[in-house]
């Protein structure tokens, strides 16, 4: 056979396979095994020594003629697979705009949170400053400077979590206000302050007790303050808090940091104050503990007592979201049952 006819035979082969390529893949390999070094195309022209000096240049043209004729026919037929490949993505990964969406499900802010910012809000509308403390405290802090004495029942270690002899958990947010009365500059204003915060004891957990729990203590100090001034706040909160229509009443109790102490009740919300199973049918509910900080407080926090007097209060934060949404489990709170914590859904 010729050269020439080689390379005829060659060029149709090749048109042949070219056409019937479906992917770039077999185009690309179809060029190597023809144009490659390896392949027909080299051979033939390898052939070409062999030939005269007169047939050379003439084979040699046809043999580029024709292999022009090759690389231009796979270069069309790829620029068709790659168009082809393009509109097949386009379809498949095309996005339906119109389809509606899924649903993220939205959490809830955790009910005690919200009773907490609550009361937080309440404060700071009246000018009062949050101030957060220790967890872990001193002893002295904690007692100490509470007026409460070393024989007072409240430092047993049954009741305390002790993790030192004089480090312990704190029992109240009580030494928040013991270390802010210290560093306090009256010259700058009155002291108003709250502190909420954890706070431990050691109890036994059941529906009513937990050995961890949250409270909000409130203090102001001043010259002049008295009890109508005390009386006066608790009825503002107490009022945002469970109602407008709301009573407060004050009966005398004990504190070892207070003096006088008081108990604070609130009228019943459920009844109005006529008696029913929330009140106990007393018509009241005790909701927190208050009264005048004792001089014995003022004076170990470098304040003078003959000068400044103060009133500060204490609640139970779940005891207040426990009477407002009528839970009957203080346990509820830390279960993070879902079914519990999604009840709460109020707008922000
Ligand atoms: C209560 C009840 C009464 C109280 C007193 C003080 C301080 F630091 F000013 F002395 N902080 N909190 C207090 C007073 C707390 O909880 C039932």
């Amino acid at each position: 056979m010729t050269l020439k006819k080689q390379l005829e035979d060659l060029r149709d082969r090749a048109i042949k396979n070219i056409d019937s390529t479906l992917t770039l893949n077999d185009l690309n390999q179809i060029r190597v095994e023809i144009l490659g070094k390896k392949g027909p195309m080299t051979e033939v022209l390898r052939g070409m020594k062999d030939l005269s000096a007169s047939e050379r240049p003439v084979v040699g043209s046809y043999a580029n003629e024709i292999r022009d004729v090759i690389t231009e026919k796979i270069e069309k037929k790829k620029i068709f697979l790659e168009a082809v490949k393009l509109n097949q993505t386009l379809k498949e990964e095309k996005i339906d705009v119109t389809l509606s969406g899924k649903k993220v499900p939205q959490g809830v802010r955790h009910v005690l949170s919200q009773t907490l910012n609550e009361i937080e809000d309440i404060f700071l509308g009246m000018g009062y400053e949050i101030i957060e403390g220790y967890e872990v405290e001193k002893d002295y802090y904690n007692f100490e400077r509470m007026n409460i004495p070393k024989e007072h029942p409240a430092r047993d270690m049954q009741d305390t979590f002790y993790i030192t002899d004089d480090v312990l958990l704190r029992t109240h947010t009580s030494p928040v206000q013991a270390r802010t009365m210290e560093v306090h500059d009256f010259s700058r204003g009155p002291l108003r302050m709250i502190s909420p915060g954890k706070v431990f004891r050691r109890d036994t957990d059941d529906a009513t007790h937990s050995h961890q729990f949250n409270q909000v203590e409130g203090l102001v100090v001043d010259k002049g303050i008295t009890m109508g001034d005390l009386k006066g706040t608790l009825e503002v909160m107490v009022k945002k808090m469970f109602g407008q229509e709301r009573k407060i009443r004050l009966r005398p109790s004990y504190f070892p940091f207070t003096e006088p102490s008081v108990e604070v009740d609130v009228s019943c919300f459920k009844c109005g104050g006529t008696g029913c199973n929330v009140c106990k049918h007393t018509g009241w509910i005790e909701i927190l503990g208050a009264g005048m900080v004792h001089p014995n407080v003022l004076e170990m926090s470098g304040i003078d007592s003959n000068e400044y007097s103060g009133f500060a209060f204490g609640l139970g934060a779940e005891r207040v979201a426990m009477l407002r949404y009528g839970i009957n489990d203080i346990r509820h709170f830390y279960q993070n049952d879902f079914r519990f914590l999604e009840q709460f859904k109020i707008k922000e």
